[in-house]
């Protein structure tokens, strides 16, 4: 059984940031509430996952819920105003329509980790991460049209793509729940453990990625993205090349020529097939 040793990054009021070496874990942290987000749960996620993105020594990031009860309830229904989430601004919003954009843009993977209920909008960010690893008590269900709402984005549309247009019309029209193993069967999840064990599998996924080139990594998340997220994935999978060209000579002699105000020479550049 693999284990750590989590060390906290930064307190928060509704989520706990941890982080052991290279591996950093985000844990939606209302248990009483089945771990349902408020505006304020995912705003302090969105920090959490930028101090990830921006901090070079973190290469994989594992999202769960506190306890084994729930990976996520979805939105707290509790705070939900007339034109969404109410925080503590008193304004409405569905913030986590950025948080499902952050994880999908992030250049590193990202694994839900999921223990018990995956349910609405939490159901849609672990549908949104990388890759799910799932305890044996989980349970997978959107229930929108059941409490007057719905997620026409990821939530429907990647989800049509991840378990087809047929299967995701089924969970949105008749919000049934799903046991780990048919949301596996589904395609929706990539593996079912005992609950005992989801850590530690979490983990081994975890350190076998880390063996693996970052850059590569970056670029087969881009492109897959690409491919669903239109121009918005396309400009991230660009301005990966991007950082790549500017790390060259060629890309460097641009700069520099401009900087000396100089003519540029390009000339010595191979032009490869
Ligand atoms: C998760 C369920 C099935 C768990 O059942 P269980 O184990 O029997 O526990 P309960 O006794 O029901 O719950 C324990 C306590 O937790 C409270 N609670 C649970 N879920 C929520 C929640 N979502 N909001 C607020 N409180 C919650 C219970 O009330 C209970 O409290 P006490 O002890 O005081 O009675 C079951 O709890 C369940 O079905 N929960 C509701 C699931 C749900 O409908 N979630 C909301 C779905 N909608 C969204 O998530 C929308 C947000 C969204 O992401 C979105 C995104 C983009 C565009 C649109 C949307 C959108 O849809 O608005």
């Amino acid at each position: 059984m693999t284990s750590v040793n989590w060390e906290k990054v930064k307190d928060y009021e509704e989520i706990i940031f941890e982080r052991s070496d290279k591996i950093a874990k985000i844990t939606m942290n209302r248990p009483e509430r089945r771990n349902a987000f408020t505006p304020t749960t995912v705003e302090e996620m969105i920090d959490a996952f930028t101090i990830c993105r921006d901090d070079s020594t973190i290469g994989v990031i594992i999202l769960t819920g506190a306890g084994d009860l729930a990976f996520s309830s979805g939105g707290d229904q509790g705070v939900r105003g007339n034109g969404g989430y109410v925080g503590k601004d008193k304004v409405a919003r569905l913030n986590v329509l950025d948080l499902q954009h952050l994880i999908r843009i992030i250049p590193k993977p990202v694994i839900a980790m999921v223990k018990g209920w995956s349910v609405g909008g939490g159901n849609i960010l672990q549908l949104v991460c990388d890759l799910t690893i799932a305890a044996d008590n989980a349970k997978f269900g959107q229930t929108g049209p059941k409490v007057g709402s719905f997620d026409a984005g990821y939530g429907s549309g990647y989800l049509a793509r991840v378990i087809g247009h047929k299967r995701a019309k089924e969970v949105w029209f008749l919000n049934h729940f799903y046991s780990a193993e048919e949301a596996y069967q589904m395609n929706w999840i990539n593996k079912v453990v005992p609950l005992a064990d989801v850590e530690s599998v979490t983990l081994d996924w975890c350190n076998e990625i880390l063996e693996k080139s970052p850059t590569a990594l970056r670029f087969i998340k881009a492109a897959m993205n690409a491919d669903t997220d239109g121009l918005a994935g396309i400009q991230q999978l660009g301005g990966d090349a991007t950082m790549l060209f500017y790390q060259t000579d060629e890309g460097k002699e641009g700069r520099d020529a401009f900087n000396e105000k100089r003519k540029p020479d390009f000339d010595k550049y191979p032009k490869f097939p």
